[in-house]
């Protein structure tokens, strides 16, 4: 995956550049606090950027000096639209402060509304601001005083079907307040809401669905944060704590941010994880996991998945450590490698029998000839490739010190159309993956 290095270099320098991958879903880049909105039939994805912190105040603390935007249509296949707001073109921003924090964007009336919180020029703490486009990739022009009376972080608006917006934030407390017409000012005193349950609260993300105001939040609960939600009968509340959407995390992350969104008929969870970080929790990366409804408007508890979302095109790099399942015993995953963890994930095979499969892997209707497979073993070893559950190819990996191979094998069994597959180890007891294509 060294081509994550390039993509990251260009998108730095204001170029679009595409990535495919499943979760983390960016690559090359840390991306945190992930607003996710529908515009122009796409999937427009408003993270923060995490950065290793180049000034020691905040070596061991959040630091964003700027944000990008995504974009995807079969969420699998990711555009970054390049920097769209940096602290150094935001007048009000203290410009060291590397505190652009999680954003939202949202669309009225022909334009799109980015708000962010940043620390003001000479002043402590945080206050949100606005930056309008005519595109939801920008360009974005930054308004040169922040909303009057938001004093915190994590802003996220709801606009009604009535047109009325709401925008919520978190600063001592979840607040919310109305906005007037032009989106930039308030239009009522704000008030606190969500005080149902005990613990630190922060990065709010409501919404309605079916007539119902979703209010739903990252809550520290036990230790660290897990994904919660409340229910009213009106943006302002009072919400009714309904329940967990995403348990903390067992390994290592303390914050977790998000948002619901709608696309194509399916509800979506983004979130985050330090999946390429996982010595140091302030550098995040993004993920995306299906999400669903209960007939009585509650939400279903959502397990974090490596696999992710969408249907991966047979014909690109399936990165089969993105398991939708692996053996109990046998089969591991790692870094490729550990002085870049951005270069991603190999699946390492020890045991005969040992395998993980992949779902929904779409073969379309070409004739198939060859899989190719970048592979290192040891002392040499066999895989089998299975699609449906039948063994379609088979790959001898000679024995190499440490030299990855990219073979070519020929598929035995015709594919088409979507299936799941797996790898097992046929043979041998060291055979490592990085990951299959098909030709
Ligand atoms: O990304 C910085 C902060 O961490 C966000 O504002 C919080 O929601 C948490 O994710």
């Amino acid at each position: 995956m060294k081509s994550n290095r390039l993509f990251a270099l260009l998108a730095g320098l204001g170029f679009v550049v595409g990535i495919q991958a499943q979760n983390p879903i960016i690559t090359g880049q840390f991306t945190a606090d992930p607003t996710a909105r529908v515009f122009e039939g796409k999937l427009y994805l408003y993270p923060s950027h995490d950065i290793p912190s180049p000034i020691e105040r905040l070596k061991e603390w959040f630091c964003m000096a700027d944000y990008h935007v995504f974009s995807s249509e079969n969420l699998v296949d990711w555009t970054d639209h390049g920097m769209i707001l940096s602290q150094e073109n935001v007048p009000w921003v203290d410009s060291e402060s590397y505190s652009m924090w999680a954003p939202d964007c949202v669309y009225k009336d022909g334009k799109y509304y980015f708000y962010f919180p940043a620390s003001p020029k000479g002043k402590k703490g945080f206050n949100v601001g606005v930056a309008i486009a005519d595109k939801p990739y920008g360009p974005f022009k930054p308004l040169p005083e922040p909303i009057k009376g938001v004093g915190g972080i994590d802003p996220c608006v709801l606009l009604d079907t009535d047109g009325q917006a709401y925008l919520y934030w978190s600063g001592r407390g979840l607040n919310v307040a109305k906005l007037k017409d032009n989106m930039t000012e308030l239009a009522s005193e704000p008030v606190l809401v969500a005080d149902v349950e005990d613990g630190f609260k922060e990065g709010p993300f409501a919404f309605k669905h079916n007539g119902k105001y979703y209010l739903t939040y990252p809550w520290v609960k036990d230790k660290t944060e897990c994904l919660a939600y409340a229910m009213s009968d009106n943006p302002m509340g009072p919400f009714e704590y309904k329940g967990i959407i995403m348990e903390q995390s067992p390994t290592g992350c303390w914050t977790n941010h998000h948002s619901l969104v709608e696309y194509k008929g399916q509800w979506y969870l983004f979130y985050h994880h330090n999946d390429y970080s996982p010595e140091f929790d302030k550098n995040r990366s993004v993920r995306a996991d299906s999400l669903t409804f209960n007939p009585d408007g509650t939400i279903q508890l959502v397990t974090p998945t490596l696999r992710g979302v969408g249907i991966t095109d047979a014909g690109k790099a399936i990165q089969l450590d993105r398991y939708s399942a692996i053996s109990q015993e046998g089969a591991s995953i790692d870094y490729i490698n550990q002085a870049n963890k951005f270069d991603g994930w190999k699946v390492l095979f020890n045991r005969k029998d040992a395998w993980v499969s992949y779902n929904r892997v779409d073969f379309g209707n070409q004739e198939w000839q060859k899989v190719d497979a970048r592979v290192l073993s040891s002392a040499g070893g066999t895989l089998g490739v299975y699609a449906n559950e039948k063994m379609i190819a088979e790959i001898e990996v000679p024995a190499s010190v440490s030299e990855w191979k990219t073979l070519s094998v020929p598929v035995e069994v015709a594919q088409a159309g979507i299936q799941d597959l797996r790898v097992s180890l046929v043979k041998g007891n060291d055979v490592q993956l990085d990951w299959i294509r098909f030709e």
